[in-house]
């Protein structure tokens, strides 16, 4: 994609991007982005996203989006390869709805359950911080896998029988998690395993790995 650059660093965000990327086939230039120094938190990098993390994907005219399903959106709209976020308004709306859920019950409780406890050393002196909370979000986190177990058993894939965006959006967590934060999140649970164990045979699994 001529022209368009993504920034991007180690976690989970990131890599939906990438993945994403990399199920449609597309070649996206990327600018790494060391978040251990903090240079997602000073300029330049705050100019480009003042939210001050990664990915951000700056476009031939200059713009720069932030939010990592937002710039899978685009990339949606504007590359070639296997549609990931459907093709009529219904299923639209419908992958729409689980990426989410994912966010909802999934990704913004685990964020804040590692960013709280695990990782809280390295969050206290850049983003507020709850301590207490960890071990909350991370219950929430399991409750919300249970859930999302009981709605998506049965299929193959999260929103139906072929892969979405919601597969990798959730995946990505779920990837972070067994490699990096080792929570046990899916104890007692069965579809999600094994969705899991499909989702990082893929080659865009393999590809976007760190
Ligand atoms: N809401 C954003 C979250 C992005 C995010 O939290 N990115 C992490 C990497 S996975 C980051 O930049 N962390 C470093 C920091 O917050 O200082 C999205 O969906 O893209």
């Amino acid at each position: 994609m001529d022209g368009y650059k993504l920034y991007v660093s180690t976690g989970p965000n990131p890599r939906i991007a990438r993945m994403f990327a990399a199920e449609k086939g597309l070649a996206l230039p990327e600018v790494e982005i060391d978040i251990g120094a903090g240079e997602n938190r000073q300029p330049p990098f705050l100019a480009l996203n003042p939210a001050g993390e990664t990915p951000a994907l700056r476009c031939p005219d200059g713009q720069v989006l932030g939010e990592a399903t937002v710039i899978c959106e685009l990339l949606e709209e504007l590359g070639d390869g296997p549609r990931l976020l459907g093709e009529t308004p219904l299923e639209r709306a419908r992958i729409r709805m689980w990426v989410r859920r994912v966010d909802l019950k999934v990704a913004q409780p685990f964020t804040g359950g590692f960013r709280f406890g695990p990782a809280l050393a390295f969050f206290k002196p850049r983003v507020r911080t709850m301590p207490q909370a960890s071990d909350d979000l991370f219950t929430l986190t399991r409750e919300g896998l249970a859930w999302i177990e009981r709605q998506a058993s049965g299929q193959l894939y999260l929103t139906g029988p072929t892969l979405s965006l919601a597969d990798i959006q959730l995946y990505c967590f779920l990837s972070f998690n067994a490699e990096r934060v080792k929570r046990p999140l899916t104890n007692g649970l069965s579809w999600i395993p094994d969705w899991f164990d499909r989702m990082d045979r893929r080659p865009s699994a393999e590809a976007t790995r760190r």
